[in-house]
């Protein structure tokens, strides 16, 4: 009886004493309160995708960071104008990099030409409306205020102003990064990344200079959902690259204002994430949530070559509504963790088991020639939502900065035979289609002839296309000549 009152007691004072050390270490942020600040120093901001230099062993200091909100027009997509509301012309606003314990003197200037006042609601500060009661500020003035940064971490920033949900759909927020004593593990590649949802009045495509749709925005109804403010702002020649064997960081956040995001790169594993921008780690994720209002801090070592799509997987926001970007990496393949394609087989469920067959010259069972224009243009329209549309889109529109359009396509339509060779053989490098440049990869299409002569045939007599009729002869003909 005794020792097992003892053993209780001596567990209690255990427990308390453990829970005294956590405590101590979860005070971390008020410590910080008391590091000093020697010296004054002007913040690098940078425009996205690009982030400042780490903070490194350097220690706290009085950051003065300048921030100017500039209201202009801006475009969406391919002829679609809208008016963003910005922090440092840019959409997400420019990136600010501090470190634990840095005193940071925030200068709030809206630009004299701008119609609204403004301000700043910063995630990382401590004190009332995260500094937005300090910080409302009219066309043609500056605001200053300041605070201490007690808790490392990736936190947003965004302008509360009344309408909030209006100000934040038009494009004002940002990420502010609070690096912990000594830095973050150093690595090769960051880049800073911000997805949001956009509200207009036309519907997704819809040309000319769009105005804010605030009943659309209410209903959560999006137009258009995409990273860096714009379709494509990530995509193309505006890839962020790696090379093989390189580490890299993505500093990636939601402005919403709406929607939350399940941000994932296809074809990469995220080695380790900070969830929600803190302290905790998880490792080997696919897919990471970040709510609106929130981040996170990605991280990965790209070991094969290739481009890799980034996506809100919440997919079709990410191939219908801009949500796509791109990761470039290059350098040598690696055949064991990464093949690429071994074999090309016919699987028969009803055969013999499964039959080589290294081209499509061959004719599925199932296939009967068409007799007819008409039955061509049925066929090929059947094989068309099969295989093109997923990438083409259903009227051949293509998906901006990604897919080529079929649709009034001057590369396809100048040349038969060379369009015949694509769908044949597949196509990658650099190609102009109406005036825009695309360089990605359309994988082969295993078709036979008869099918790839009635899917161009549905394809050249749909959307204002040359109307060309495609036969089988000429298909062959290609197939024959390489
Ligand atoms: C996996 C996505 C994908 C699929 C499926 C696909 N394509 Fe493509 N296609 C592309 C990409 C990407 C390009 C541009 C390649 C480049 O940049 O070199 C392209 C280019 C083309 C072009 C030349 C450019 C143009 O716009 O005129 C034609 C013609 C074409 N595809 C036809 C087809 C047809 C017909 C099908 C269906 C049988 C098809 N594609 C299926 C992705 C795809
Ligand atoms: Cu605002």
């Amino acid at each position: 009886m005794k020792q097992s009152n003892f053993i209780i007691g001596f567990s209690i004072a255990a427990m308390l004493f453990l829970t005294s050390c956590l405590d101590k270490k979860e005070t971390v942020s008020d410590d910080a309160a008391d590091i000093p600040v020697n010296r004054e120093m002007l913040a690098e901001l940078t425009s996205p995708p690009h982030v400042p230099t780490p903070v490194g062993k350097r220690k706290a200091k009085k950051l003065i960071v300048k921030m100017e909100i500039l209201e202009k027009e801006g475009e969406m997509t391919d002829g679609v104008k809208y008016v963003y509301w910005t922090f440092g012309g840019t959409v997400p606003g420019s990136f600010i990099r501090t470190r634990v314990g840095d005193e940071v003197e925030f200068h709030l200037q809206n630009h004299p030409d701008n119609k609204l006042p403004h301000n700043i609601d910063l995630h990382a500060v401590t004190g009332p409306g995260g500094g937005a009661e300090s910080s409302f500020v009219a066309p043609g003035h500056e605001k200053v205020f300041s605070f201490k940064t007690l808790n490392p971490g990736l936190y947003v920033y965004h302008c509360a102003t009344a309408p909030v949900g209006m100000h934040i759909a038009n494009g004002m927020y940002g990420l502010i990064l609070v690096e912990p004593e000594g830095g973050l593990p150093l690595v090769d590649k960051e880049y800073y990344i911000m997805q949001g949802d956009f509200y207009t009045k036309g519907a997704n495509g819809e040309r000319g200079l769009q105005p804010f749709d605030m009943q659309k925005a209410i209903d959560e109804k999006a137009d258009y959902v995409v990273f860096n403010g714009k379709v494509g702002a990530l995509t193309g020649d505006n890839a962020i690259t790696a090379k093989v064997g390189e580490t890299v960081r993505l500093f990636v956040g939601n402005g919403g204002p709406g929607l939350v995001s399940s941000f994932h790169v296809i074809g990469e594993i995220f080695d380790r994430v900070h969830i929600e921008g803190g302290d905790l780690i998880n490792e080997n994720v696919q897919t990471t949530l970040i709510p609106a209002g929130g981040a996170a801090m990605v991280e990965f070592r790209v070991d094969v070559p290739g481009t890799f799509i980034l996506v809100d997987h919440s997919i079709f926001r990410a191939f219908n509504k801009g949500a796509l970007g791109m990761l470039k990496v290059e350098g040598e393949e690696d055949k064991k963790i990464y093949s690429g394609e071994i074999r090309d087989d016919i699987y028969l469920p009803e055969g013999p088991g499964i039959q080589t067959m290294p081209t499509t010259d061959e004719i599925v069972a199932s296939e009967i020639p068409a007799k007819s224009f008409e039955e061509q243009m049925e066929f090929g329209k059947q094989a068309y939502m099969q295989t093109c549309f997923a990438c083409h889109q259903a009227e051949g529109q293509g998906v901006p900065n990604a897919f080529p359009p079929l649709a009034k396509s001057d590369y396809l339509n100048a040349d038969v035979d060379r369009s015949i060779g694509v769908v044949l053989n597949g196509l990658t490098g650099e190609i102009t289609v109406n005036g825009q440049k695309y360089n990605s990869v359309m994988t082969r299409q295993t078709l036979s002839s008869d099918e790839i002569a009635n899917v161009l045939t549905y394809v050249y007599n749909s959307w204002g296309n040359s109307k060309k009729v495609v036969t089988k002869a000429m298909v062959d003909k290609v197939k024959n000549s390489k």
